[in-house]
């Protein structure tokens, strides 16, 4: 397919590409790949996934789906021939910020992978208007403010499609709105996004807060509204029972107009559940299903071989429990339904632990999912197996058949060809361009393990990289960067398990260490990014952390030529596209046993950075595939923190009274130099919750992590015996495409 740019604009304002604005041209653009888009195949077959999702963290799109629908290049060309960069184009075009994390973008590149390898599926989830939100930093701390992204010209299409929904208190209108999803040469399906018609954004006052109790005017506002109140965490029951319940409508719509007659729905469809903010709609449809006068019985045998249930952390304060008492509030007419579920699973199982609700009164969600779900999974080997074997033990005993493993992975389209496009190229070059539908075949790199023409060449793609993302940096935050130095990275939401704070602590003994005299051959440039929840005290004060020592070096002349830190502001898809092909080496420090998973460790193997981590989520897999070489693993394996856990013997106090090196750094979170920058409140609550209870357990990893991390920095200096580090990453990284994971979930559980 060809794209005639200057007939296309000529067409729209009556001016050629050099006389049009970025903006002219960007809105041109949109439309026409969206039209192309829409007029490509649409997937079809009697059975479809439906992807069900409270995150669809999709990135921008048009360099995605010019990719994809093959005409990136010509488009590119067209454009420079003319005086225009398309990435100043792409700069046009707003984020929008429909995901929080790993969970969300995990759904954006399962649904690239499903267009890509021609599945029938769409996703389902809900139209937030500004987003998660935006981070701002003021005085050292993390701000929040809307982020909105619909404009005039928006790849979010509005139908004529409409669903009643009906709350105790209120009834509302879902509207269908779409966007769509072009697979990498082949078809296009699309992402569904619900939303009501009366939203009103000008409710917003004072960064992000707004009232909570008017469901009518707020409802599809924010994605995760503040849940410290009560009328925060009703406002997400509302949310979640209006995604389901319009999203079950659409279903049933949609697979009657297949000719199913809903006793055979599991020929029809199949409904993955993305973590437990959609388990709603198990008994949603339940209730839909007894409204068009099926028998109860019949109705949840339908609904429990239609849905599949995707577990993504073990972290118990993240696993949903509602009140009965908050649900009657909002959904009432659940309430019969989960309590016969819940009758049900008392009458067979003889074990508290597995019914649904509690004696409490909560209803576990998962537990929801896992009794009346056909198929259970985890997103790492190591994630499975801690759910079979600790966290969801009890049910494995019951269900061994439903449970497998689906380790996650990535989309290459958007995580090396869009953001990479100079690492592609010369990948295309060695081994053909095999790998951008087989991603395997990059382990035909490996036959130029010792050409040292290539290892140079690998070299110099990531030392372009770095330069590109200091220009960016400088443009867009102000912030200068030595791409000289060692590009220390670690991207992720804050939470105290990934150990961000680790990461501190070490960067306070390099600079303890620089001070005395001890200085490090290549300087280190140490770079952050992470949103933290509004509400999570300890995550603004471990950013404050972080942004006070970033103030305190840079100032410090004896200092900053050697050690930069640097947390960039609103950290989003748009920045991991820049930062990741930068990365030397790749910070995936979580307490083992704590991360899932993990997706950003892969995007950064994948773009040759090295990665410093411990045996936990997929770097377990990474590991295994890279070999002991060319990973720097540390720290506790997951039982050993398990069984810390279990015989409740962690004393953070004792590690930091008997590790003189630790102490100094923690001491210095209370010293002069950071209490002259910092607010004195915010360090001394973190100094204490370290220092009494540390529960993600970064004092008895600290030495080995300084060790690793030092060891990976002494390597680097081998700049050869580096290059074959980064080209083994790469070459070792085709398991991890998402193109894979779909296929295994397609040929184990949708079965489309
Ligand atoms: C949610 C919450 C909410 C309450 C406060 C604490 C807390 C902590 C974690 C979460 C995460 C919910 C699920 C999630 O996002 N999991 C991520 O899923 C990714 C895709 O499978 C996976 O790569 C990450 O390891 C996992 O954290």
């Amino acid at each position: 397919m060809n794209m005639n740019l200057n007939e296309i604009l000529n067409t729209a304002y009556g001016r050629s590409i050099s006389e049009c604005s970025n903006a002219e041209i960007y809105a041109a653009l949109l439309k026409e790949t969206d039209a192309m888009a829409s007029k490509k195949c649409h997937a079809s077959g009697k059975k479809k996934l439906y992807y069900i999702s409270a995150e669809f963290l999709i990135g921008k799109l048009l360099s995605n789906n010019l990719i994809n629908l093959g005409v990136y290049e010509d488009v590119r060309k067209q454009l420079a021939e003319n005086g225009k960069e398309i990435c100043e184009i792409e700069e046009i075009e707003h984020e929008p910020s429909l995901g929080n994390g790993g969970l969300g973008r995990l759904a954006a590149c399962f649904l690239d992978s499903i267009a890509t390898l021609g599945l029938h599926g769409d996703g389902i989830g809900l139209n937030y208007h500004f987003g998660l939100f935006r981070q701002v930093f003021a005085n050292n701390a993390q701000t929040t403010v809307p982020d909105p992204w619909l404009d005039e010209h928006c790849w979010l299409n509005r139908t004529d499609v409409t669903y009643p929904v009906k709350f105790k208190d209120m009834e509302a209108t879902a509207r269908l709105y779409e966007i769509h999803v072009t697979g990498y040469d082949s078809v296009t399906n699309k992402l569904r996004l619900f939303d009501i018609e009366g939203v009103d954004e000008s409710i917003v006052k004072d960064g992000i807060a707004f009232d909570k109790s008017e469901i009518a005017k707020n409802l599809t506002l924010f994605l995760y509204p503040d849940d410290s109140d009560e009328a925060g965490r009703l406002l997400r029951i509302y949310q979640q029972y209006f995604m389901v319940s319009a999203g079950a409508q659409l279903i049933l719509d949609e697979c009657i107009a297949r000719g199913c007659t809903l006793y055979d729905l599991p020929d029809y469809a199949v409904i993955q559940i993305n973590d437990t903010h959609p388990t709603m709609v198990i008994p949603e449809l339940i209730r839909l299903l007894m409204e068009r006068e099926i028998p109860m019985d019949d109705a949840i045998s339908i609904v429990s071989r239609t849905c599949a249930y995707t577990n993504h952390t073990i972290l118990a304060e993240a696993l949903e429990k509602w009140h009965i008492a908050q649900l009657n509030q909002v959904v009432p007419q659940l309430l019969p339904i989960i309590e016969v579920l819940d009758n049900k699973i008392r009458r067979k199982f003889d074990n508290p632990s597995v019914y649904i609700i509690d004696r409490d009164e909560r209803v576990h969600m998962a537990h929801i999912d896992i009794h009346y779900g056909f198929s259970v999974n985890g997103v790492a080997y190591l994630h499975t197996d801690i759910l079979k074997n600790e966290e969801l033990h009890h049910f494995y005993k019951l269900y061994p058949e439903k449970f497998n493993n689906k380790t996650n992975g990535i989309t290459f389209r958007r995580w090396l060809m869009h953001c990479n496009p100079e690492l592609s190229a010369l990948i295309t070059e060695l081994i053909g361009d095999g790998w951008k539908k087989n991603a395997e075949e990059l382990e035909k790199l490996l036959a130029f393990r010792s050409d040292k023409e290539v290892l140079q060449r690998l070299l110099h793609v990531k030392e372009q990289k770095k330069h590109q993302l200091a220009a960016y940096l400088a443009k867009t935050q102000g912030i200068s960067l030595n791409a000289d130095s060692i590009f220390d990275i670690q991207v992720k939401r804050l939470h105290e398990y990934k150990r961000q704070q680790l990461n501190a602590l070490y960067v306070i003994h390099k600079y303890l260490e620089i001070k005395s005299g001890k200085l490090p051959k290549t300087p280190i440039t140490v770079l952050f990014g992470a949103k933290a929840a509004p509400a999570y005290t300890i995550a603004q004060d471990i950013i404050h952390l972080i942004l006070c020592l970033q103030e305190l070096i840079e100032n410090d002349p004896a200092v900053s030529s050697y050690l930069h830190v640097v947390m960039v502001e609103n950290y989003n898809v748009t920045l991991a596209e820049k930062l990741i092909p930068a990365c030397d080496i790749s910070e995936q420090i979580s307490l083992a046993s704590k991360e899932a998973s993990g997706t950003g460790n892969m995007k950064f193997m994948l773009n040759g950075a090295v990665t410093l981590g411990t045996e936990d989520g997929a770097n377990v897999e990474i590991h295994q595939l890279v070999g002991d070489e060319n990973i720097y693993i540390f720290g506790d394996d997951s039982s050993t923190v398990v069984e810390r856990y279990k015989n409740g013997s962690y004393n953070a106090n004792q590690y930091y009274a008997e590790n003189p090196p630790l102490k100094k750094a923690v001491d210095f979170i209370m010293g002069e130099a950071l209490a002259e920058i910092g607010d004195r409140v915010r360090l001394e609550r973190l100094f204490k919750e370290l220092t009494t209870k540390d529960w993600f357990m970064t004092f008895p990893d600290f030495e080995r992590y300084v060790t690793a991390r030092e060891s990976a920095y002494a390597d680097y200096e081998n700049r050869m015996e580096w290059a074959e580090k980064i080209l083994t990453n790469i070459s070792k990284a085709g398991y991890f495409s998402s193109d894979r994971t779909i296929a295994e979930y397609n040929s184990d559980i949708w079965k489309l």
